[in-house]
């Protein structure tokens, strides 16, 4: 990755204060919560962004690792402290989703490829032709009030291994040509602070509501709900069809008698009928 371009076009498009670059580290999300830790966070000069060309620890959710090989990935965490109350904080991965899916979009259409659209598997993956080439890991910082938003993407890559083969792509391997990683970090980036910005000031995802629903894969298609934890309420289990998230963020599922529910991303997982998507 060539840093100084990647600061060039920071400088001009985002409100990042510093970027911290690595050869090589075990996670990002990592780097950025050491970062926070270790300093009284009234000084820390926030936004920053943490960038590093290989992972070597990289992380998913519930303890999941991420495969983060070198020079063919965007592997980066987003620090920043937002004026959002500890239950929007998980909204905040959506808005990421948007903001990655609305960028490969735009980018596809810059280099006139017109059949490719990134879509949002909620809450945390963005896929393409069914396979997932992006996953997001936000997490809130202790008692900080920041948060750290952690962002895995394929760019370059041809191969997987055996375990992902099935369910993994990059832009690469699904347009065939090689895409510039510092101006797609760029992008994401502005669209991710001007999504926070808005969301700050309504409080609320009604803003996202069409522009997120349209892009979500399984849109009134049948899904898998799996409970993540025992509530000790009724469990959610079972097949139902997603009719898109609410203004909370939550996934609205209507079972077969046409009930509805909204479900929060720490309550379900969900799969497509037919295997991950
Ligand atoms: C995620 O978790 O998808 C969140 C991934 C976040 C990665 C970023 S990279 C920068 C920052 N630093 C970190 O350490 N993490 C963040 P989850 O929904 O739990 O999905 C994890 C699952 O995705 C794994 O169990 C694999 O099945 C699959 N997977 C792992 N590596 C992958 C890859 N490179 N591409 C596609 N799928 C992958």
């Amino acid at each position: 990755m060539d840093l100084q371009t990647l600061k060039k076009l920071l400088d001009s498009y985002s409100n990042i204060n510093e970027i911290n670059y690595y050869d090589e580290t075990d996670s990002t999300n990592q780097r950025a919560k050491e970062y926070i830790n270790s300093q009284d966070v009234s000084s820390a000069k926030l936004p920053q962004l943490f960038v590093s060309e290989i992972q070597n620890a990289g992380r998913g959710r519930l303890g999941r690792s991420w495969v983060s090989p070198p020079n063919e990935g965007i592997w980066m965490s987003y620090l920043c402290k937002p004026a959002l109350s500890p239950e929007q904080i998980p909204s905040v991965t959506l808005l990421a989703g948007l903001a990655v899916a609305r960028a490969i979009n735009s980018f596809a259409l810059q280099k006139s490829i017109f059949n490719l659209e990134a879509q949002i598997k909620w809450p945390n993956d963005i896929v393409i032709n069914k396979k997932k080439i992006c996953g997001i890991l936000t997490e809130l910082i202790g008692s900080t009030s920041c948060i750290v938003c952690g962002i895995g993407i394929n760019v370059n890559s041809l191969t997987f291994p055996d375990e992902l083969s099935n369910k993994a792509t990059s832009l690469l391997k699904e347009t065939g040509v090689v895409w510039n990683r510092e101006k797609l970090i760029a992008v994401i980036i502005k669209n991710l602070e001007d999504l926070i910005y808005a969301y700050e000031k309504s409080g609320d995802l009604e803003f996202i509501l069409y522009d997120y629903n349209r892009l979500l894969v399984n849109l009134d298609n049948e899904v898998i709900i799996t409970d993540n934890s025992d509530l000790g309420g009724a469990s959610n289990e079972g097949t139902y069809i997603s009719r898109g998230i609410d203004k909370t963020g939550a996934l609205i599922i209507e079972d077969s008698n046409g009930n509805r529910k909204n479900v929060s991303s720490g309550e379900v997982s969900v799969r497509g009928i037919y295997g991950y998507v």
